[in-house]
């Protein structure tokens, strides 16, 4: 059974590893860190953007997002919406520890960058780059596509 089970995941798993490879842009890779489906839902005006993605921390030790950043805007937050009684309300998160193995989402109704004052026009197709900020000095520039709010 396990043998079978392991048979059938594989192409799968095989298929998003060499996705990941292909695609220039909505991902990037360290050593031991790798985002995908990095993505910019851009907003009407002057409202803020959001940055979505998946950081996947492959390596032996936990790692701390602390921070991004990005010459596109003139500040970047991690945010983390929450809903209660039907209200959806968003506040800031100071760091994000990711366990070795584990893979951080940041997706719409949850974690999410808050990209604020924009520092020049976008346009859905537009890439962006973002600098994920991490305890240690450490830094990792993602490149990030621009997408439409309706696009997710
Ligand atoms: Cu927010």
């Amino acid at each position: 059974m396990p043998i079978r089970d392991t048979l059938t995941r594989l192409p799968r798993r095989l298929a998003g590893s060499l996705l990941a490879l292909l695609l220039s842009s909505g991902a990037a890779q360290a050593a031991d860190l790798d985002v995908s489906e990095a993505r910019l839902r851009l907003m009407p005006g002057d409202l803020p953007g959001a940055g979505y993605f998946q950081l996947h921390n492959t390596g032996d030790e936990a790692v701390t997002l602390v921070g991004a950043d990005s010459e596109a805007y003139g500040k970047v937050m991690l945010h983390m919406t929450v809903s209660e009684d039907g209200m959806s309300s968003m506040h800031a998160v100071s760091e994000l520890e990711v366990a070795s193995g584990d893979t951080l989402e940041f997706a719409p109704r949850g974690y999410h960058l808050m990209l604020m004052k924009r520092a020049h026009p976008l346009a859905v197709g537009d890439e962006v780059e973002v600098t994920l900020e991490f305890a240690g000095d450490r830094r990792l520039p993602v490149t990030f596509d621009v997408v439409s709010p309706r696009s997710l």
